[in-house]
């Protein structure tokens, strides 16, 4: 039995002097929030970072993805996956839009691109596919069938901070991407989020609405809400993007060692590398499917080892209590088939690979 409990992630820090080095112009300037100097260098280093356009900086994920959703006028119905973090439907739901449901593909979990133009009606105004655990999505596929129908395509790239495919940032495709930096996150600022996207205009846009729809001292034009990233999670940013190529360096060892374990093992499905991608090694998640112990029992297992491994993403957001009676989870079998197997196991950049070991001997039994 593991002595302290082995989460399924844990925070990256910087080193506490460093922190406190980046916050201490916080006291000359007296400047908190509201887009401020740290807020601003942040929004700089990170276009540069990920090798996009533009970039606005929120409070959290959540609400980038809310704002973006309204940002964009949509009406109507839009197309998604339940295979994510409910956060992704929601931001739908309470833009006053409906969700439309499509399946993954077995392969990466990420939305079926064959499945999703059967799905478009007169009605449908964006589609909003996930690059969930950072596999991403067909993103020319998805690219070709939004020019066709003339719809807008918003990513949930909550969990890609980092990912490139064909040495392209992947907030670069769409009309925009939503990154998420909470505390869980490859790269966080305690709570966090942002927005790339395309059209430089676009960023008054997104500045008003995540700031009440305030354009100037006596006008306020859109009915925003208040989602500005303040100056310590600018900060805490700052001080952990100095350290990102380090902790994603680290992830992909914990990454092999658990493959090294756990590949060519009967009933048990680890994800493939994608063809052409640069990973940022967010989740290990693995799919138990014939294996002598089922995915709930292995849970347990590890469990009562002190290890708290997830069921991300358990239940489908197509079948959770509050849309229990909206949808159906009918159209994604593939989906519920996964939900139904996946765990998603210890990774942070300082799991010790001991650890890991330990924690595939429970599994292998
Ligand atoms: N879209 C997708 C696809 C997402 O996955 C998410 C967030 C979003 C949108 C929305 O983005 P944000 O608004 O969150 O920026 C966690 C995270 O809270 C959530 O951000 C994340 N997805 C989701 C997949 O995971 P929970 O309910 O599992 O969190 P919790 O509190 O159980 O934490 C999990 C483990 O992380 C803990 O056992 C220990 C570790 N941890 C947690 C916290 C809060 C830390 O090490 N430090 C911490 O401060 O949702």
């Amino acid at each position: 039995m593991f002595s302290d409990k082995i989460q399924v992630t844990r925070s990256s820090m910087p080193p506490i002097e460093e922190y406190i080095e980046e916050i201490k112009s916080l006291w000359d300037s007296h400047w908190l929030t509201n887009m401020g100097e740290k807020h601003n260098q942040l929004e700089e280093r990170l276009i540069k970072c990920l090798d996009v356009p533009n970039l606005s900086l929120f409070t959290n994920g959540h609400l980038a993805l809310e704002c973006v959703v309204q940002a964009f006028n949509l009406t109507g119905e839009v197309i998604t996956t339940p295979f994510t973090f409910v956060s992704t439907t929601h931001a739908i739901v309470r833009n006053g839009l409906k969700p439309i449901f499509c399946d993954i593909n077995p392969d990466d979990y990420t939305i079926d691109t064959e499945k999703l133009e059967r799905l478009i009606t007169e009605k449908t105004s964006a589609i909003l596919p996930v690059h969930v655990y950072g596999n991403i999505c067909d993103v020319y596929e998805i690219h070709r069938i939004a020019q066709k129908y003339n719809l807008k395509v918003i990513y949930d790239a909550a969990h890609a901070f980092g990912v490139t495919v064909n040495d392209t940032g992947i907030g670069n495709f769409g009309d925009a991407s939503m990154f998420s930096f909470h505390a869980t996150k490859v790269f966080h600022t305690i709570e966090g989020g942002a927005i790339t996207f395309k059209e430089e205009s676009f960023k008054n846009k997104l500045n008003s609405i995540k700031n009440f729809g305030i354009t100037g001292q006596e006008s306020i034009e859109d009915i925003g809400t208040n989602a500005k990233m303040n100056e310590f999670q600018a900060a805490m940013g700052l001080c952990n993007l100095r350290n990102i190529d380090k902790d994603i360096n680290s992830r992909k060892r914990v990454v092999e060692r658990y493959i090294e374990n756990l590949e060519n093992i009967n009933g048990i499905k680890l994800l493939k590398e994608q063809k052409n991608v640069k990973s940022n090694y967010a989740y290990f998640p693995v799919v138990f499917d014939g294996y002598k112990n089922s995915r709930d029992g292995i849970y347990e297992l590890l469990k009562q080892n002190n290890i708290m491994a997830r069921k991300y993403f358990y239940p489908l957001t197509n079948r959770i209590e509050c849309y229990k009676d909206y949808f159906s989870s009918q159209g994604t079998p593939v989906a519920e088939y996964i939900a139904d197997r996946v765990l998603c196991l210890p990774l942070y950049a300082d799991l010790a690979l001991e650890d890991i070991d330990r924690i595939c001997k429970i599994i292998k039994g």
